[in-house]
């Protein structure tokens, strides 16, 4: 058994000096600053897509994290806030949660950083300036600063046909451009048929309530019609904790007979988003949903079952994470991406993170911002950033102790399959 001093000296590839183990750190943080990202789910729109698109100071103050964490700090009720005009709402969730209580929680610290990073006041009693600020913004200029500002070079949107407002832009005409790529996101069709079948009927699909005779066909023709409409880099739906496939349900036959076939047809990925209890609590509407526990067999069915289908997957709750790794290790065509909604915080990002790399290596996509508004996208990626520097540094010194260099061109390469390179592949972007 040969020790280790008759081994041959580590072999960087690709070729290149070698670091010390002393500069890692400061090596990942340049390539994690200058490598653009793609934020591969968001809830952000293309300018053509009009008031869809939210941003500016009384947006970012009033997003429904913080419309969570404003009901803990204060004595309004849900009923006299949603009564408030929106710039009264951000005006009671500023004095509340930044000037009233320190704003040390993710998503207040997040507006701070924002603030900060457009060089407006951070502690003041009021957003009169911000207000000016932002009001002073064209739209188009204000992208793709934000865009330099976050270091991302596109974003995916979300983009519900049957939404009665963003369907009838989309057949108008409106369109994704280079920096926002379009999903058609399905929640409306599999989660709501009940609700939602009349729609599809009033736009010329032969549907019926249970989903019966030709209606599958129907829906394969509605998913074509918007393929060619949108060209959706992927299509997606978010599933309940309870979501189970196979299913004896409208939801599990669409899923079986419809969606998953016209993905393969398109070529193109389906994210499954899963482990929400929708509505909790109604009262807080957008910010009353919670986290379930999901049981990821019915993961493992679809990958199963349609082995030439790509997935998506991002699980809601932290206790389905370390089992969604083991999965991507059994299933090639299982892509998990991001640190979800509840898990977005740098305690959790780091504990997945870290172990995705350990038991998938780069082949995986470690987030996405989820942006509603568009300057959320500087603080969700300048923590991601931070987060993940020490996280990935710590895994490069562990590899240079075990025997092997590491290069300025090794961290490049990971950095850029992490964050760009796995989701244009799985999206076929490139
Ligand atoms: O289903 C989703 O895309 C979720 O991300 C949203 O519904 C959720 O409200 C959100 O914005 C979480 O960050
Ligand atoms: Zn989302």
């Amino acid at each position: 058994m040969s020790t280790s001093s008759h081994l041959e000296p580590p072999v960087a590839f690709p070729p290149g000096p070698s670091l010390e183990p002393e500069a890692i750190e400061n090596r990942v943080a340049e390539e994690l600053a200058r490598i653009p990202f793609i934020d591969m789910h968001t809830h952000l729109f293309s300018p053509a897509l009009g008031e869809l698109g939210l941003w500016g100071i009384d947006e970012l103050v009033t997003y429904h994290y913080l419309e969570a964490e404003l009901f803990r700090s204060s004595s309004v009720t849900p009923e006299e806030y949603w009564a408030m005009p929106k710039r009264s709402q951000a005006d009671l969730i500023w004095r509340t949660l930044f000037v009233e209580n320190a704003p040390v929680s993710e998503a207040t610290r997040g507006v701070v950083a924002v603030l900060r990073a457009f060089g407006l006041p951070t502690g003041g009693p009021n957003l009169n300036e911000a207000r000016e600020y932002f009001a002073g913004r064209k739209l188009e200029d204000h992208i793709d600063h934000v865009f330099r500002l976050a270091g991302i070079s596109e974003a995916v949107m979300t983009n519900d046909p049957l939404d009665p407002v963003e369907g009838p832009l989309w057949e108008s005409g409106a369109r994704g451009n280079r920096k926002f790529h379009p999903v058609l996101r399905l929640d409306r069709v599999l989660n709501k048929w009940t609700d939602h079948w009349r729609v599809l009927a009033a736009k010329g699909y032969s549907v019926d309530a249970e989903a019966s005779g030709e209606s599958i066909a129907e829906v394969r023709r509605f998913l074509a019609d918007w393929r060619l409409r949108m060209q959706p880099v992927y299509m997606a739906v978010s599933l309940p904790d309870t979501f189970q496939y196979p299913e004896e349900s409208i939801r599990g036959r669409l899923l079986k007979e419809a969606v998953v076939p016209a993905c393969r047809e398109f070529d193109i990925p389906l994210s499954l988003m899963i482990g929400v209890r929708y509505q909790v609590n109604p009262a807080l509407r957008l910010a009353g949903d919670g986290v379930g526990k999901a049981d990821l067999r019915a993961l493992e069915r679809l990958c199963v079952e349609f082995p030439s289908n790509r997935f998506l997957a991002s699980l809601l709750s932290r206790e389905n994470q370390h089992e969604l790794c083991v999965y991507a290790r059994k299933f090639r065509n299982l892509m998990p991406f991001g640190c979800w909604w509840f898990l977005n915080n740098p305690s959790v990002v780091e504990e997945i993170t870290r172990e995705r790399l350990e038991m998938l290596g780069t082949s995986f996509i470690p987030q996405h911002s989820d942006a509603r508004v568009l300057e959320q996208v500087i603080y969700k990626w300048k923590n991601t950033r931070r987060t993940l520097t020490p996280v990935l540094a710590n895994s490069y010194r562990l590899l240079m102790e075990d025997g092997r260099a590491v290069t300025q061109a090794d961290i490049h390469h990971d950095i850029t399959r992490l964050f760009r390179t796995n989701f244009e592949a799985w999206a076929r972007l490139k």
